[in-house]
This record gives structure tokens, sequence and C-alpha cells, in this order.
């Protein structure tokens, strides 16, 4: 006799990635749930009670035939892992068979504006009442509304007992971190402004920063939380991440990476000289006068100035008592403290004044032409016609002495003194 064995083959065939433990149930209050058959449904078995927590009737089935939807506002984005539907427990009208998935942020309540569906599946045969088929959508999901399109049915109509969504909430990162490094000096910190922050926390909240991308054993709750970390030899970036959790249970986590550099710059001084008219009193100068396009990637502080007729670096102004041209020293800080400085001049000069004409006038000498002196000496041998201007080339004021001559001779005139 012949033995025939049969040898049964099983394949397991198992959809990898999801992990089940770890997408907890999106909670249902404070959801709100509308289905494409909730306008005229004749039987009043709208999409709020897919999420009511019981099989008893009402339940959600649409009056009309097929396709339908349920659009489930989570009320807020979450990361949507897995979706679980139910069919009724008192009939087997409104069982979906064939259903499409969709997540999405577009409050629209066209399926155009849905994008594409996230999942596509069928609803497994023979599914009890009652009895919740759970299942990920493969590629976790990121919206605030989920939607089921029953687009056939086994029996009759389209609904559900109870649906669920799995997911978690979508924590934001509020962009209060500008692009670009932060900069440290002699004592570098790291402060609240680069931490990241969640939008919607619960509870209390812990901040952290690490050297290292993974969780941190300690947080702080002060605000802001500082870090004070060693300057790298040699310097250079330094990695850190900054923290922030909420209490909620489990908690929200995030965190962002910040990147330290080493800023060695100094600004860079330029001056120039300026020159101004002393009026009599002590002159002052604002130290940015002297400024002549100094630079700075941070952006320059403040300008000073000093002079060894005014030693005491002053950033308003810098004084001169008098006549002369003075040594300047202009200093620019940045907003780091770091400081460059450059020399220049200050002078204080008359102020501009026209030069002195002496008018002369004359009569008596026989000569042709005549010397005019001034001072003692020849200022200049001009034609005998009873008068001449000497431009004495004097600003401000003075005197002199003159007198006129038949020219190359001793016959002359009285002398005249002229004050102006
Ligand atoms: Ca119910
Ligand atoms: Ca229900």
């Amino acid at each position: 006799m012949n033995k025939i064995i049969l040898i049964v083959a099983v394949v397991v065939l198992v959809s990898g990635g999801i992990v089940w433990a770890d997408s907890p149930e999106i909670p249902k209050a404070g959801m709100i749930a509308y289905s494409s058959g909730d306008p005229g449904n004749a039987w009043g078995w709208l999409g709020k009670y897919a999420i009511d927590g019981n099989f008893s009737p009402p339940e959600w089935q649409a009056s009309a035939g097929p396709p339908q939807w349920l659009r489930l506002d989570l009320g807020s984005q979450y990361t949507v892992q897995e979706y679980g539907y139910a069919r009724r427990t008192d009939h087997t009208d409104g069982y979906i068979k064939d259903f499409e998935i969709y997540v999405t942020d577009s409050d629209s309540l066209d399926p155009a504006d849905w994008d594409a569906p996230v999942h596509v599946g069928t609803m497994p045969s023979g599914l009890a009442g009652g009895v919740q088929h759970r299942f990920a959508l493969g590629t976790p999901s990121v919206g605030r509304y989920v939607i089921l399109i029953g687009i056939n049915s086994y029996t009759n109509y389209i609904g559900a007992g109870e649906v669920w969504v799995y997911g978690t909430k979508r924590m934001f990162i509020v962009a209060n971190q500008a692009t670009g490094n932060y900069y440290y000096t002699a004592s570098p910190t790291v402060d609240v402004v680069r931490f990241p922050t969640i939008a919607e926390p619960e509870g209390e909240m812990f901040y952290a920063i690490t050297e290292t991308d993974g969780e941190p054993v300690a947080w702080e709750t002060a605000v802001p939380p500082t870090y004070t970390f060693a300057i790298p030899d040699p310097a250079g970036p330094v990695d850190l991440w900054g923290w922030v959790k909420d209490s909620a249970d489990p908690p929200n986590i995030i965190s962002e990476q910040i990147q330290i550099t080493y800023a060695t710059w100094a600004p860079t001084a330029n001056a120039k000289n300026v020159t101004v008219a002393f009026i009599g009193t002590p002159v002052s100068i604002p130290a940015a006068a002297f400024d002549n396009g100094s630079v700075d990637d941070l952006g320059i502080h403040s300008f000073w100035a000093s002079s060894p007729d005014d030693e005491t670096p002053e950033e308003s102004c810098v004084t001169f008592s008098g006549l002369g041209t003075y040594d300047v020293t202009l200093t620019v800080t940045n907003e780091l403290g770091i400081a460059d400085a450059a020399n220049c001049t200050a002078t204080l000069a008359e102020p501009w004044a026209e030069p002195i004409d002496a008018d002369l006038t004359w009569s008596g000498a026989t000569s042709e032409e005549i010397d005019v002196h001034r001072n003692g000496a020849v200022a200049a041998t001009t034609e005998n016609d009873g008068a001449y201007t000497d431009k004495t080339g004097v600003k401000g004021g003075g005197t002199a002495m003159y007198r006129v001559c038949e020219a190359g001779t001793t016959t002359c005139s009285n002398e005249v003194t002229v004050t102006w």
C-alpha cells in the first residue's frame, strides 16, 4: 500500500517596519467625524457614531450607496501609522470591502484635494461584527485629517460600527533658530534662544543640552537653560544638541542640532583725519567722525576715540582745547566686546578769514617810482601815482608800520602804524 505523505510548507508573510506597541491610539475625545453620507441621511446614522465608543445602534452607515467616505478631524497634526475598522454587530449592512485611506492637512471636503491615498486595501472577508481589523498604513503619514473611503461593500451600503486611528501627535520645531552659526568667545554658553520648541506642549517643560546626539540623562526646568562648555583645542566647531520635552506620558521629545563656531575675528578699524575750525572754546568731535568704514562681520557696536589731549576714551566725543594737530586713536568694538584700534589726527585750524589789504595814499613825491616800506623793508616799488594797495597776506589781526620813499633814495614820508 502506498503511504502518501503530504508536506505543507507554511509561508508566513510579515509586513515589516511597523510595531503596534509604538503606535498609541489617538484619543477619540476631541475628534470630529463627518461623513459624505451625513447630509440627507435617511436614518440619521451619521459619521460620528463610528467613534462613539460602542456598537449600539445607531452606528455609521450612509443611506445612499457607495462610495462613501468618513473623515476624522484629529484636531491637530498627527503622524498616523495604523487604522482600525470594525463592522456593525447588529447587521451585516455597511460591511466595507475595498477601501482607501487618505491622510491630509487639507480641510477640503472634496476628495480631489486629498492627494493620493496613503493606503489601498480590502477588508478581510468573514470579519465578525465588532471585531477590529487593525492594519498599518505602510508609510506613516502626517496630517490632521484621516479619511476612509469605502469603495464597495461585501453586503449593502457603506458604514462601520467603530473605527480607530493610531499614531503620535506631531511635534513642531518652531523656527526660532536662524540658520547659521552661533559664536562664542571667552565664555561660551548656549541659551534658550537656540532651543527647539514644542508647539503644543503638555504640562511642564524640561530642557537639556548634550554633546552627543543621545537622549539626555539630566533635564533642567530652569528657563532659560544655559550650558557652558570647553573650547576645544584646537578651536573648531562644536556640535551640541538642544532638547525639549514635556510632561506628557509618554513625553513629547524633540532635539535640534546646534553648531557652535569659535569666533576669532576682531573688527578692523579704519580711521580718517578730521579738520575743524577752532573758534576759541574747547572743541568736541564725535568719535564716530573719525570712522572711515571700519568693518566687522558681526556689526560694529561702538566707536571710541582718545588723544593725548583727552586721554579718556569717549564714545560720544573727544575734546580739544586749542589750535593744533592732535594724535587720535579710534577704537571700534563689536557686540562680543572684541576691539581694534587705528590712528589718525584731529586738526583744529584757525577759522578762515580774508587777507588784510592796506590802502596807502601819498602826495609831494617827485620821483618816477616810489618804494613802499613795510616794517622797515621794501615791500614793493610802484608808480608814483599817489595810491597803492598793499596785499599783506596776513589773516586775522596784527599791526604794520608803513612809509613811502622816492625810489632808491632816503627821501621818505612820515611813518604810519596800521592796526587791524
Ligand atoms: Ca452607537
Ligand atoms: Ca460605534
